[in-house]
């Protein structure tokens, strides 16, 4: 079985089933498509099956609409949204669904399951099943198995092969990632970690690394949970600098010069699919491990839109100006920059509490078509035009260089900037005649 399965994956004869064909799922889909196998992708969503299955699919990532035109031409990517029939007719099986907490911060392993539970329909003997969705540890040895045979007869790891592959992707740079970076296979044994090894070396260039699933599952969660740790210490030490009176732009900056020290960036919270969800499901278990460090990395990230909303009510305060009725604005509505991913962005966070304020609150987003209930503009002047304070909320490009002296004259008299990604400079800000607040931006007791 196993011969027959590695030499479909080495003459390209295998056919991949590739469940879930979003963000991560798609690319991800295209890229195998390109190396040559006949791929089936599998999504729920009629809206996705349609485009893809027409070659047209609305996307700003990177070079993905013109991959998905040439292998839809070719025939070797399809789509569908019923399962069953990709995977009795698929050697190889791409699982990349969602893995969302809920409220109570537990995995919401619910698209998985359902994923596995077609897959069992019409599983059978010599498939291998990848998955590259992230999963909490000991997902894959102890969930995964049980749930994809539904009472077959079938064995893991023997009968069919199982490796979590987890995708270490960022938005924008998917395509390329995906194949130029180091690729690790978490085998449920070390046979699922050979055969998922080969079927990755035809199209990944970067180093193909083999370690066991649970491994594999706890390297990725700390990956991501890495970043959040060390983002909340700079937003802590953000939150220092302003108290001691110094600029921690100018901290870490210096800070970063020592070879072996990399501060991340401060800023007004952390959103996206991955980091707000990923520590806690590094810290799932059913024997409950009591984090300190993780958890309370969590809590202040989570805490930074409260603090851009308190540097609002300080500018307001210190010119005299109540926030009921003022006019706000917020500039980014993504959860990053040059993205259009609203997705647990902190824009969320601070408007709502802007709006249960009184304000009157209004959003830009060059990228992003969401406003969380508060007011949408089609263009920058539009947001500033009499404004009295603006929030600079997500690090687009494009708020990079702005115009202070056009922004002043459409702006209402004495204008506030509330820098919450650090990307304005505080010292034209403040020559223009805006009153500058920045996260970490502490003002000298000399009146800087
Ligand atoms: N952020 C900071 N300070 C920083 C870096 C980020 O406040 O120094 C904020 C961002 O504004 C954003 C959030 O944190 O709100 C997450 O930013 P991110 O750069 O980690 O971006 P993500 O969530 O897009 O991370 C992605 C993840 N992959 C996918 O979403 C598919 C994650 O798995 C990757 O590890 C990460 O990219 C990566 O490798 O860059």
């Amino acid at each position: 079985m196993k011969d027959i399965v590695l030499g479909r994956i080495r003459h390209r004869t295998a056919r991949v089933a590739v469940f879930g064909l979003g963000r991560i799922g798609l690319p991800i889909a295209t890229t195998i498509a390109e190396a040559g196998f006949q791929v089936i992708g599998v999504d729920l969503n009629s809206k996705i099956v349609k485009a893809v299955s027409k070659g047209r699919v609305d996307t700003t990532e990177l070079g993905l609409s013109n991959l998905i035109k040439q292998v839809t031409k070719k025939g070797l990517l399809k789509a569908t949204s019923n399962g069953e029939v990709p995977v009795k007719e698929s050697s190889i099986i791409v699982i990349c669904v969602p893995t969302p907490i809920r409220e109570d911060k537990t995995p919401n392993l619910s698209y998985i399951e359902d994923a596995c539970e077609t897959i069992a329909h019409t599983l059978n003997k010599g498939k291998l099943i990848i998955i590259e969705s992230t999963l909490p540890p000991k997902t894959t040895k102890t969930f995964i198995p049980p749930t994809l045979k539904r009472g077959s007869e079938l064995r893991c790891g023997l009968d069919f092969w199982l490796a979590y592959c987890p995708e270490r992707l960022t938005p924008g740079k998917v395509l390329k990632e995906f194949v130029e970076d180091d690729k690790i296979i978490g085998g449920y044994n070390t046979e699922s970690a050979e055969i998922a090894a080969e079927f990755f070396k035809t199209f990944i260039k970067g180093d193909i690394l083999t370690t066991d699933a649970t491994t594999a599952e706890v390297s990725k969660l700390s990956e991501n949970t890495f970043r959040d740790v060390n983002i909340a210490f700079a937003n802590e030490l953000a939150l220092l600098c302003e108290y001691l009176g110094v600029d921690v732009m100018d901290v870490i900056k210096l800070a970063n010069t020592h070879p072996r020290v990399n501060i991340h960036m401060l800023g007004c919270g952390v959103g996206g699919p991955c980091l707000p969800k990923d520590p806690y499901l590094l810290l799932h278990s059913d024997k409950g491990f009591d984090s300190y460090v993780i958890k309370k990395a969590r809590i202040m990230n989570d805490e930074m839109p409260k603090h851009i909303v308190d540097l609002v009510l300080k500018g307001l305060r210190d010119l005299g100006k109540r926030v009921l009725n003022s006019k706000i604005t917020i500039l980014g509505t993504a959860y990053k920059g040059n993205v259009d991913d609203p997705r647990l962005s902190p824009s969320k966070p601070i408007i709502e509490k802007l709006l249960d304020l009184g304000a009157k609150v209004v959003t830009y987003d060059p990228y992003c078509s969401e406003s969380f209930k508060a007011e949408k503009t089609r263009s920058f002047v539009e947001a500033v035009t009499d404004s009295d304070c603006i929030i600079v909320a997500t690090d687009h490009t494009e708020f990079k260089d702005i115009d202070f002296s056009k922004l002043k004259k459409s702006m209402n008299d004495n204008p506030i900037i509330v820098d919450g990604r650090r990307i304005v400079d505080p010292v034209k800000a403040k020559k223009t005649g805006f009153k500058y607040y920045g996260v970490g931006y502490g003002v000298r007791d000399e009146g800087r």
